[in-house]
């Protein structure tokens, strides 16, 4: 790590006393950005999440996220920082998770003023992100997405918003479809409240044709009608393959060459390879150069604030422990030296980008398993329908039930199984494009039809709808089965639309939505998830069949009924 150097004391007082002007907005053209007066316009970022929230490098080689602080929510740390953000001459920063309970107003205006737009990631740690593991797009997290644009919407310095970071790695391909009906149903959102905030993803490194597959996957058009509506706007590539003192030719020239042709505005989402230090930022050089620009719209430094992962500190200054100072690092004045150094081409025009053509969707391989039917848009109202007429529901003794939801997930199918029922309803196959009915409602949603279905099985014996304390019994249920509750309220499964907040902008069912657990009998959701993309957020594996759910009740099975 580089030597710290003495802090400066410099007040953010100048910075806010005089009326700045309003920051441009910034249009996406084609493949490129540009602003309001038509000149180009680059990201010059830095990634700003406080430390105390792990993020993940492209080797994963981070630990997983239990929480996090929203670095939009402390208008004291805001205006602490910016200061410095404005010294790195960066105009874009990236917030990993933010709260949409928490006021963001100060943050987002001095930033504003400050002329630093931020790209906004909407999945949580835990529970708020698609599960790599038993991945489905569901209601609590479309709820959770539109909450947070819905705080965001009123700034005038969002440049876009992450549907995901790194969901889709080399061997969860099939989590694809659900990072594009994610994207689908955000830009559906946006466009419905005349928001023209970019759609955005960021994708972890790995193999050329990997990373290909992803990038070509989520800006194509799966009907083949060249339509926009499921692609992204941006797509992030985190990438640390410049290390050290290397050069265009040594790091870039393949991967430049591999997007020449790419559709979508495409930029670094994150950069900055730790293990040659000292960090030169030399990339900066050639990312903003011409070698790159036709290309490349910029990059996210990695990072502002400490990040330690096992290939060393990605940090670039020290907070002190009372949070009043700032030291920066000879890391910090190496990136502010060519940061502050770069003039990339004001080229091609706005007039002469073209437009953006979106090309059909590559076709699934045993390498990319990516099927090119989406699942349907998560509906509220059907969902909170199905729960209400179900004849068992999940109703647990304690508000804080999101770890227990997987394992009672687990264990309400392997009964089903056992009696010769199933989960499949529940399932969501991303290969095969298989979703079932339920599969896009809250996991505790889902939890009920699980339970009622046993229930029903076992002709409505009470015992058979306990779950140990965790199952009620809907006495008012007018459906005379799971099945039949679906087919009332779920009319068309496979439905997409513009989705809205429910009433009082929360998600119906009286659960947030909060299954926990990978829904295989674990709990852990180990998996080598970072920060954005992991998580708990569950479904069992309902697509395991009837089979495996035998084995994974005989390891697992805490209930017996009698
Ligand atoms: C958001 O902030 C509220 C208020 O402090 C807190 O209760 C809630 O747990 C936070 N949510 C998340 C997901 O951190
Ligand atoms: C997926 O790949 C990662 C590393 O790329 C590895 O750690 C993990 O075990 C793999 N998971 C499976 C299920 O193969
Ligand atoms: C919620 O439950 C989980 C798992 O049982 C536990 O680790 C956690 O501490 C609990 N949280 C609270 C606030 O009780
Ligand atoms: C609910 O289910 C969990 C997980 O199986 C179990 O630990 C708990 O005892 C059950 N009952 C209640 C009342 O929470
Ligand atoms: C681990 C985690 O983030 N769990 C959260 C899941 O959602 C509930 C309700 O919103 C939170 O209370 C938990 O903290």
């Amino acid at each position: 790590m580089p030597p710290l150097r003495a802090a400066r004391l410099l007040t953010a007082l100048a910075l806010f006393s005089c009326g700045a002007q309003a920051i441009s907005q910034v249009t996406r053209n084609g493949r490129y950005l540009y602003n309001a007066d038509g000149s180009r316009f680059y990201i010059k970022g830095i990634a700003y999440q406080p430390q105390g929230f792990v993020i993940a490098s492209d080797d994963n080689a981070f630990g997983e996220p239990t929480g996090f602080e929203d670095p939009l929510a402390q208008p004291d740390a805001c205006k602490r920082d910016i200061p410095f953000l404005q010294e790195l001459s960066v105009n874009v920063i990236r917030a990993y998770s933010v709260n949409s309970s928490l006021n963001h107003d100060e943050c987002m205006s001095a930033l504003s003023n400050a002329g630093i737009y931020t790209i906004i990631d909407l999945s949580l740690p835990m529970n708020g992100s698609v599960d790599r593991s038993a991945p489905s797009w569901s209601g609590n997290l479309l709820d959770q997405y539109l909450e947070t644009i819905d705080v965001f919407s009123k700034y005038d310095n969002v440049l876009a918003y992450n549907v995901g970071n790194e969901a889709i790695t080399s061997n969860t391909t099939s989590v694809a479809p659900f990072i594009k009906a994610a994207a689908r149903d955000v830009k559906a959102y946006l466009n419905s409240k005349s928001l023209s905030t970019l759609v955005a993803y960021a994708q972890i490194d790995g193999a050329e044709n990997f990373r290909e597959n992803v990038a070509d996957y989520l800006s194509c058009d799966p009907t083949g009608q060249n339509s926009p509506s499921t692609a992204i706007d941006l797509f992030g590539l985190n990438n640390y393959e410049w290390c050290g003192d290397s050069t265009f030719e040594g790091s870039y020239a393949g991967l430049t060459s591999q997007f020449a042709d790419y559709n979508v505005v495409a930029y670094f989402s994150e950069c900055g390879c730790v293990s040659q230090p000292p960090r030169l930022w030399t990339e900066m050089d050639a990312i903003f150069s011409s070698q790159m620009s036709d290309v490349w719209s910029g990059s996210i430094a990695f990072s502002y604030f400490p990040a330690e992962s096992v290939d060393g500190q990605y940090g670039m200054v020290t907070i002190s422990s009372d949070g009043s100072t700032v030291q920066t690092s000879e890391d910090f004045d190496r990136l502010k030296q060519h940061y502050t150094a770069v003039s990339p081409p004001n080229s091609p025009s706005k007039d002469s980008a073209g437009a953006s053509s979106y090309p059909s969707c590559p076709s699934s391989s045993d390498t990319f398993a990516a099927s090119s039917t989406l699942p349907p848009t998560p509906d509220f109202a059907a969902c909170s329908c199905l729960e209400n007429a179900l004849s068992c529901q999940f109703r647990p003794a304690t508000s804080n039930y999101s770890a227990i939801v997987g394992e009672l997930l687990d264990e309400s199918c392997s009964l089903l199984g056992q009696s010769g029922g199933n989960c499949d309803e529940l399932g969501a196959n991303g290969q095969t494009g298989t979703y079932g009915r339920v599969s896009s409602c809250d996991p505790t949603i889902k939890l009920s039809y699980a339970m009622t279905s046993y229930y029903e099985l076992n002709n409505r014996d009470a015992q058979a709808c306990s779950f140990a304390g965790n199952g009620t019994v809907n006495s008012g249920s007018p459906a005379s089965s799971a099945s039949a509750a679906a087919s009332s309220c779920i009319t068309n499964a496979a439905a997409v639309f513009t989705p809205t907040l429910p009433a009082g902008g929360s998600n119906p069912g009286g659960s947030s939505g909060n299954g926990n657990g990978n829904g295989n009998g674990g709990g852990s959701s180990g998996n080598g998830d970072d920060t954005e993309s992991n998580s708990a957020l569950v479904d069992a594996k309902p697509l395991l069949g009837v089979a495996a759910m035998i084995i994974t009740s005989v390891v697992g099975g805490i209930l017996t009924v009698v």
